[in-house]
């Protein structure tokens, strides 16, 4: 009984941790429309292997859009 509850636990707190830990998890696919929304989302120094970066939110073209 008691080992029962410890494995449920243990996978309540897996599954919280996938869900909070996870930047793939509320990771759009697409960059978003602007950096307001971006950081809005809390997203920032979004790097270009990152499929929300777009060239156009990058101004100093440093690789980085919507610095922090
Ligand atoms: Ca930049």
């Amino acid at each position: 009984m008691i080992r029962s509850i410890g494995l449920s636990i243990v996978a309540a707190v897996g599954v919280l941790g996938i869900g909070v830990a996870g930047p793939a998890h509320a990771d759009p696919s697409r960059p978003f429309k602007n950096c307001t929304a971006a950081k809005a989302a809390g997203y920032c120094d979004i790097p270009t292997d990152s499929p929300l970066y777009t060239p156009s939110q990058d101004r100093d073209q440093d690789g980085y859009a919507c610095e922090c």
